[in-house]
């Protein structure tokens, strides 16, 4: 339904959702997930990711990287993740990616544009991968941007000046406009985190400020393509990821830390039920 209507996203339909999700009788059912992700500098990015995704129930996941440094941190701090060379198409045995968490040099971005256009798997793009998008997608894609990475999207793509602070002043237009713009589900996050499917608007009810800390974005890109890689459509992926991602943040105190998130993750989805709808 794209009809111009904005939702409360309602935990009990989430948690019916998650309750409907096949288990997977082996690992290769439950998905495999994809990351392109991670510098020098920055790998714990794509570690988060891989950790959220694991924990959100994805069977394997590989992050894709030239990088050595990056490649002996990731294995160092979760030896569950695997690790592949970057290639012309990255992690081909995975169903779904995450593009983006951790990409902050310019020489890590090369290729992307044309991923986007040409590689046809289910596919969040988050953080650095954004600033790669100049065309509308037909591809099945989540994009998950807080307020600065949105205003620095529709500043490129729309000509118009935009700021964190224009993006922040009316954040359903926002959204409405980069899923105009980029063709994909977009996610805005920031408090009350929005999900844009054409004019069709979730508001995200979970969540609080024990979120606001480094690498928390990184870990929602995660869980959200593990739930794309577990078969459930953009929309449904995107709006019950950040509604899971928003109860692991009211069950952390501030000061949790964002592997933290990512660890909590596997107890909220084992008990969705238990959320609390403000
Ligand atoms: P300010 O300070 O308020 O003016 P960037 P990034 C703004 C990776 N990471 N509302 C805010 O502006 C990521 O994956 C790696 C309003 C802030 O200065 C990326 O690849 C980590 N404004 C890369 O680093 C852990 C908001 O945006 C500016 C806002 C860069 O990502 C950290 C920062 O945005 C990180 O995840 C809000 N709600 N939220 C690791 N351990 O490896 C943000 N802003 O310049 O895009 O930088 O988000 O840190
Ligand atoms: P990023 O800036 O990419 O690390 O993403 C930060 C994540 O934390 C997003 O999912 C935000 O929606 C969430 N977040 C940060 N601060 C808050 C807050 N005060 N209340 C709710 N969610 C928040
Ligand atoms: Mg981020």
């Amino acid at each position: 339904d794209m009809s111009n209507e904005t939702c409360l996203i309602d935990p009990v339909e989430v948690a019916r959702t998650i309750a409907g999700l096949r288990p997977g009788s082996h690992k290769g059912e439950r998905g495999h997930v994809g990351i392109v992700g991670g510098s020098a500098g920055t790998p714990g990015a794509a570690v988060l990711a891989g950790a959220a995704a694991l924990r959100a129930g994805a069977g394997l996941v590989t992050i894709a990287t030239d990088d050595r440094e990056v490649q002996a941190q990731l294995l160092a701090h979760r030896p569950e993740l695997m690790v592949q060379p970057r290639g012309a198409e990255p992690v081909p045995a995975a169903k779904v990616l995450v593009v983006g968490p951790g990409l902050v040099r310019e020489a890590d971005r090369a290729g992307l544009a044309a991923l986007w256009l040409e590689d046809r798997r289910p596919a969040v793009w988050d953080a650095s991968a954004l600033a790669e998008i100049a065309v509308r997608s037909p591809m099945p894609r989540v994009i998950t941007p807080h307020p600065a990475e949105a205003a620095r999207l529709l500043s490129a793509r729309t000509g118009e000046s935009w700021t964190a602070a224009r993006v922040q002043a009316d954040r359903p237009l926002a959204a409405r406009s980069l899923a105009t713009v980029t063709g994909a589900v977009v996610v805005l996050k920031g408090e009350g985190t929005l999900v844009a499917e054409g004019a069709r608007l979730g508001v995200c009810v979970s969540g609080g400020p024990a979120l606001a800390t480094a690498g928390s974005g990184d870990c929602l890109a995660g869980v959200i393509a593990a739930l794309l890689g577990r078969g459930l459509s953009p929309w449904a992926a995107a709006t019950a990821g950040v509604h899971v991602h928003g109860v692991a943040g009211e069950r952390l105190v501030v000061g949790a830390v964002a592997l933290d998130i990512a660890d909590a993750i596997a107890a909220v989805l084992a008990a969705p039920e238990e959320t609390h709808p403000r």
